[in-house]
């Protein structure tokens, strides 16, 4: 690459434009933001940015601090998050800052860490978060339409951005103001849907409004846009979401490579089995994309946290959105992932002159080996050199020195002689979580309600009546899971039918004079679905009573938000033996949001409630179910095993923890049966690997922030489940989440470092061999005959009691029977 004189007078000139447009004078702890073809500019110099996402809300303000300080500690200098409006406006102009909402708070920590921030507004965000983002109320403005050029969605658009804006300039939160904030964001993965929208020219109106109206906000940062692809406004910067970025480059001259989203993992779903992503292949991700003059990474995500209440998107998607990411959803470290990436990080940022300021020269070593050297003026320089055959290990020679580069990896050179860190060759050890058992023996003490039905079971009781079958989200607003959709018709004799209701899904009820005679969820795919069941109608007055609940609005594709959900017209049949039939689709409904428990917000379990610790009921559908429970003592993170449950709704002492789904169990999949992180990486196609949990319930451990607890000794704390379906409460108990079996490979020379956490400390070492002969960590299955008994014994006596220890290996390692084995694999276990 050739120094580009134009491009240098033309980043003075932006320079020169952010500066005189920000409107304030520059102060001593001002920082100035800009751009040009190579990094972000920031106080004049050239930086990289490593930031991790991490969403506010999918955590709770006490555990920030911890979660951003990790980041920090694992080589990151910015985070990154969305802005989540339906969570800040769940009704038009009542605004929630409050809790996990409180955003200036989050921006506060970031900024108090010392590092920077990327406030991604959107406020359309996608992030498998319920509806993408946008309030459901919305679709009650006339003439609305979403994402599209129109007065009403630019309004409100433009309203909330605004005040988000506003709120961040009153705080000083912005870069220019001294603040953390690097980089905005507009709009969200639109490039993806563009050209699949109604009409063409209203997407490209809009998506430059939206570059236009972002514009005059006079942040004083650079705008980005994600996913943009075709039609990019020339006020704003291009960047890339993806699990590989390096052959991004972004449309307009003088931008530089900024890879928005690169996907740690992956989300999960009630019916899909865990996502995994294996460090080596996103560390080779990142050291590719920086060895091809990339300089702005955030990984997506960093923590992936929790869906608390109802806040995720899908349908289907679960609460966990643990995402696989280097902090587990509980704010854990996991490791390899987050050790190996900081090793990265760490030689990264030691290039980080070298990387933005040097000259680039590029030598193809064959046509999937290439070494990348950035020199200096001074005259010293930092190396890359990548290996992109899935398969192929390869030796090469490179300015005279041979290196073998393992398939699909990349060596890093920061002074193109010694290789300080290898994309494959994972240092790190590996921790493997184990849920310990805590609660009381004899498990939790239950009382139980029933949820209020009864006026469910007549045609008055409801807040409107209409002769048609309606769409929910409208409906209802999304203020609950639940419409009711109510009718009755008179017949003469008993007589047989079958009830036959289409719906758009998520899952229906169907009741009956009252008895349930049915329940159905779509399985996943499209959410269209028949139910059917055989109903008895007796002489005189019937009773049919339809219960439509959703499990997470969808938040992506064209055109998502007119998605419908609920019975949108049905038709809803009865046909009897004789192939008579009763179209009850234009029969007048009533309708009615949300169920009685939710109206009498028994989750708070206020006084006057009459719960009964008599005859508790298994397997009832629509019961409430109470118990008290001690806090479990120490720091670790607290999850609810819910094992036994059907579907419903989880809280504890009042805070919605999410929807539980533990009959769900995940379907098997090829990508469990394999798993080698050489190779592309994607989720889809059948193309999926490094999959865990076939055939296992889809989520069986909900996440219970230690915050909602009461933890002073001997002070209760209580649960209270919401069981839809039916199901058996005896096995529920809460856990600690913690670090068992603890691993790591090391070659002749390395330093093996293992270490506990928690207070927690190493009770035993359990193999130290060259070559194990299958299994994985915590169960690897030995009979490789080189297990090295030296190793064991020093690794035992320098580990066993301790937190923490190293151990060199050492050439007194060597057993005779395995000499020269090369890698040592240690596993220890923390108790
Ligand atoms: C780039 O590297 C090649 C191979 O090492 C060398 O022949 C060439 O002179 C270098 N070019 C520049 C501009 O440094
Ligand atoms: C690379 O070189 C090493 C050391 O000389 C040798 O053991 C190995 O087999 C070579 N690998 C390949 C793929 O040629
Ligand atoms: C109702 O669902 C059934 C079964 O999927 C389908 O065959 C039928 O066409 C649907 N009816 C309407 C009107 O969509
Ligand atoms: C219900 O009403 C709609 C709209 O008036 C009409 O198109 C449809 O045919 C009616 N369905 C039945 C079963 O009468
Ligand atoms: C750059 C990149 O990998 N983009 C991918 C993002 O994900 C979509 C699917 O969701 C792919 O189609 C893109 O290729």
């Amino acid at each position: 690459m050739r120094a580009n004189n134009t491009a240098r007078a033309l980043s003075l000139a932006l320079l020169v434009l952010v500066v005189s447009v920000l409107g304030f004078v520059p102060g001593a702890s001002c920082t100035e933001v800009s751009y040009d073809e190579r990094a972000l500019v920031i106080d004049g110099q050239r930086r990289i940015i490593l930031s991790g996402s991490i969403h506010y809300p999918r955590s709770t303000p006490e555990m920030w601090p911890d979660l951003i300080q990790k980041a920090k500690d694992g080589g990151l200098n910015t985070i990154e998050t969305y802005v989540f409006w339906n969570g800040h406006e769940p009704r038009p102009r009542q605004y929630n800052f409050e809790g996990n909402y409180d955003i200036m708070r989050f921006f506060k920590e970031v900024q108090k860490a010392g590092m920077y921030a990327i406030l991604r507004i959107g406020p359309y965000i996608c992030g498998e978060w319920n509806y993408g983002g946008l309030p459901a109320w919305l679709r009650d403005i006339p003439d609305m339409q979403f994402r599209l050029h129109n007065e009403p969605f630019e309004r409100e658009m433009e309203t909330f951005t605004t005040l988000i804006v506003n709120k961040m300039k009153d705080a000083n939160m912005f870069a220019g103001q001294g603040g953390p904030i690097i980089l905005t964001q507009i709009e969200n993965e639109y490039g993806n849907v563009q050209s699949n929208l109604p009409d063409q020219e209203s997407a490209t109106k809009y998506i430059h409004w939206c570059a236009d109206m972002a514009n005059k906000q006079n942040v004083g940062v650079p705008w980005i846009m994600c996913q943009q692809s075709n039609d990019v406004p020339p006020n704003v910067i291009e960047t890339c979401n993806g699990f590989y970025c390096h052959d991004f480059k972004p449309k307009g001259s003088n931008m530089p490579k900024i890879w928005t989203e690169n996907w740690t993992g992956w989300f999960k779903a009630w019916d899909k089995p865990d996502y995994h992503r294996p460090a080596e292949d996103v560390a080779y991700a990142v050291a590719m994309f920086f060895q091809n003059r990339g300089s702005v990474q955030n990984y997506y995500m960093y923590h992936g946290g929790t869906n608390f209440g109802r806040t995720s998107g899908g349908p289907y998607i679960t609460t966990t959105y643990d995402y696989d990411a280097p902090l587990d959803e509980y704010g854990n470290i996991r490791q390899p992932k987050y050790g190996h990436l900081k090793a990265l990080h760490t030689v990264l940022t030691s290039m980080e002159k070298h990387l933005v300021y040097g000259q680039q020269n590029e030598t193809n070593l064959d046509d999937k080996v290439k070494a990348t050297k950035y020199t200096l003026d001074d005259g010293s320089s930092a190396c890359f050199i990548s290996n992109s055959h899935d398969n192929k290990d390869v030796n090469v020679t490179f300015e005279g020195s041979a290196y073998q580069v393992p398939a699909w990896s990349v060596s890093v050179l920061p002074d193109c002689k010694t290789v300080a860190y290898n994309t494959a060759k994972v240092k790190t050890q590996t921790s493997v979580m184990v849920k310990k058992e805590s609660a009381a023996k004899g498990g939790l003490k239950w009382s139980w309600l029933p949820e209020f039905l009864r006026p469910s079971f007549t045609d008055s009781y409801g807040s409107f009546k209409s002769n048609e079958l309606l769409e929910q989200i409208v409906t209802g607003a999304d203020e609950s899971d639940y419409l009711w959709y109510k009718t009755s018709l008179t017949r003469g004799p008993k007589e047989q039918f079958t009830l036959y209701v289409n719906t758009t899904g998520h899952e229906l009820y169907a009741f009956v004079n009252g008895e349930l005679a049915g329940y159905k969820h779509a399985v996943n795919g499209p959410y269209l679905f028949q139910f059917e069941a055989p109903v008895t109608l007796k002489p005189g007055k019937n009773y049919i009573s339809l219960l439509s609940a959703t499990v997470g609005l969808k938040n992506y594709g064209a055109s998502f938000e007119l998605m419908p959900a609920g019975i949108v017209g049905g038709p809803v049949k009865l046909v009897s033996a004789h192939g008579n039939t009763i179209d009850l689709s234009n029969n007048t409904w009533t309708y009615k949001t949300g169920l009685f428990g939710e109206q009498k917000q028994i989750h708070l379990d206020k006084p006057g409630l009459r719960w009964s610790p008599f005859a508790v009921p298994t397997n009832r559908p629509f019961t409430w179910y109470k118990a008290t429970f001690q806090a479990p003592a120490g720091t670790e993170a607290v999850v609810v095993d819910l094992v036994g449950l059907n579907k419903g709704v989880v809280y504890v002492n009042g805070h919605n923890l999410g929807r539980y789904w533990p009959s769900y169990v995940a379907g098997d999949m090829d990508g469990c049966h394999r798993c080698d992180y050489r190779g592309e990486y994607v989720t889809w196609n059948n193309q999926e690997k490094c999959l865990t949990g076939c055939g296992e319930v889809g989520q069986r451990f909900y996440h219970v922030p230690r915050s909602f607890l009461n933890a002073a000794h001997g002070a209760p704390n209580t649960v209270v489940l919401f069981e839809e379906a039916g199901g058996d409460p005896a096995k529920v108990n809460f856990r600690t989440v913690a670090v068992g079996p603890v691993c790591a490979d090391a070659e002749k020379g390395d330093a093996v470092t293992l270490a506990c956490a928690h207070g927690r400390t190493i009770s035993s070492v359990d193999t130290a061999s060259f070559g194990v002969s299958g299994g994985q960590c915590g169960a690897y299955e030995g009979g490789s005959g080189c297990e090295s008994k030296p190793a064991l014994e020093a690794i035992t006596a320098a580990c066993v009691g301790k937190k923490w220890c190293t151990v060199s290996y050492t050439d007194a390692f060597d057993s005779a029977d395995c000499k020269g084995s090369g890698v040592l694999t240690v596993q220890a276990t923390c108790s």
